[in-house]
């Protein structure tokens, strides 16, 4: 399951209310005023299966998930995107832009609930085969910046954005190590700064990794 030679896997990370949506939006325009073949997707969801497990994992239960549960339910997911978005979009030589994708399984479930890197690089290994995102960008803000833009948003916080701050500093933490441990696939960029920082380092990073294609 390689990366087709002339399709990009750029995925969006970040914490809660990181700026990952807004980024989206940013990068979307760019790519159509420099008229690239792009498609969108996200995870968890991107096919109407995978929303209805996106629906499964954020709703709130009366049965509390297993952070094992919650795991597979997130590569079962996957598995659909990848076969209905991800592979297809590569194969036809596009842009594939998705919203979160591993890395946020490594931070949130590896990370978050400590289930720690061993059992989703197995699960990454036997769904993925060798595809991995061509570039990340990581919208890095300190959790209690990003809870207070997600509270600001309105409406009630889903079953992973109920969890406790130690948790989020748990996830910011492994994403920068998993940064760290990949520094061609990442591109971090501060998303505590005003957006308009935040939307010029993007330009940076867009130009350079995509304006050649
Ligand atoms: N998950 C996902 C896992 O646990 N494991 C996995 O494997 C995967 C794939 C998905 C949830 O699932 C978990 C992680 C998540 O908990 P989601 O919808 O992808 O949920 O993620 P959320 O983080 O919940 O998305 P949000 O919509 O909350 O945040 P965004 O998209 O990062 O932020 P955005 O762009 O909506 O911005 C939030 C607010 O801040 C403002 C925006 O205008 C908006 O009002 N804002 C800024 N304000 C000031 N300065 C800036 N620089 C700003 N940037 C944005």
């Amino acid at each position: 399951m390689a990366n087709a030679p002339s399709g990009f896997f750029l995925t969006i990370e970040g914490g809660e209310g990181a700026g990952k949506t807004t980024a989206v939006d940013f990068i979307k325009s760019w790519m159509t005023s420099h008229r690239l073949a792009f498609i969108e997707t996200r995870e968890p969801g991107g096919t109407q299966v995978a929303e209805h497990l996106r629906s499964l994992l954020l709703g709130h239960h009366g049965e509390p998930l297993s952070d094992m549960t919650e795991l597979l339910m997130m590569f079962a997911a996957r598995s659909q995107n990848i076969f209905h978005n991800v592979l297809p979009g590569l194969e036809a030589g596009k842009i594939v832009l998705c919203d979160r994708f591993t890395d946020a399984t490594y931070a949130y479930q590896g990370g978050g609930r400590g289930l720690n890197t061993q059992p989703v690089e197995a699960l990454e290994n036997l769904v993925q085969g060798s595809l991995r995102p061509d570039m990340t960008v990581l919208l890095d803000v300190d959790p209690e910046t990003g809870m207070a833009r997600a509270k600001g948003r309105g409406g009630r916080l889903d079953r992973i954005e109920q969890e406790k701050m130690d948790f989020f500093i748990r996830v910011r933490n492994a994403y920068l190590e998993r940064a760290k441990l990949f520094p061609e696939q990442f591109e971090v960029i501060d998303a505590g700064q005003p957006l308009e920082n935040v939307q010029r380092q993007l330009l940076e990073v867009l130009s350079r990794r995509l304006g050649e294609r």
